[in-house]
């Protein structure tokens, strides 16, 4: 039950000064950040991260607008860790549309454009935020964005209450 997901915050995130009240929300619930960096990547990394499975789902343009976005500057990334990882991280950054997000998640405190306005404006959904969807995706993410020798093992103090 244990999980490991991997979370980035994008580059609107980081031109927001965000970076501190995002991450707060994570450590808050307790989850574990194992591993973090800031990382510039190149289209060639960009690509491996927003797959052709992207395409598939949300079309080729959204695809090339994000790969462009994300290498357009530096994004910071953790491995958090805890109970449901996955699905509980995804739950707090909240819908894909910041529109849509409920209030309490990430994307419905800090954003709230459309699809709408950023088809219009021919750019991505600026919602501050990635986690992985579900497991297999989060294994492939771990994996493409850390060496295992970057990942930490240590103890918070609230493990004694949630483990
Ligand atoms: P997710 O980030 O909530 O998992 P995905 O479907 O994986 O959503 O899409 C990846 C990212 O692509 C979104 O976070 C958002 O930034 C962007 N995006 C998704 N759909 C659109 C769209 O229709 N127009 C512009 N950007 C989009
Ligand atoms: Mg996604």
């Amino acid at each position: 039950m244990i999980e490991r997901t991997l979370v980035l915050i994008k580059k609107d995130g980081l031109e927001r000064g965000l970076v501190g009240k995002i991450t707060t929300r994570f450590e808050d619930a307790g989850f574990k950040i194992v591993g973090s960096k800031m990382v510039q990547v190149d289209e060639e990394f960009a690509k491996k991260h927003y797959t052709e499975d992207l395409a598939k789902r949300r079309g080729e343009h959204v695809r090339k607008y994000l790969t462009e976005f994300i290498k357009s500057g530096p994004v910071i990334v953790y491995v958090l860790e805890g109970v449901h990882a996955i699905e509980n991280v995804r739950k707090m950054v909240g819908e894909t549309e910041p529109r849509a997000a409920r209030p309490g998640t990430i994307r419905g405190d800090f954003a709230h454009v459309s699809y709408a306005h950023c088809d219009n404006k021919k750019q991505v959904v600026k919602n501050l935020i990635h986690a992985s969807a579900d497991k297999k995706d989060a294994e492939y993410e771990v994996k493409l964005w850390f060496k295992p020798e970057e990942l930490c093992s240590y103890k918070r103090v609230d493990e004694v209450h949630t483990l």
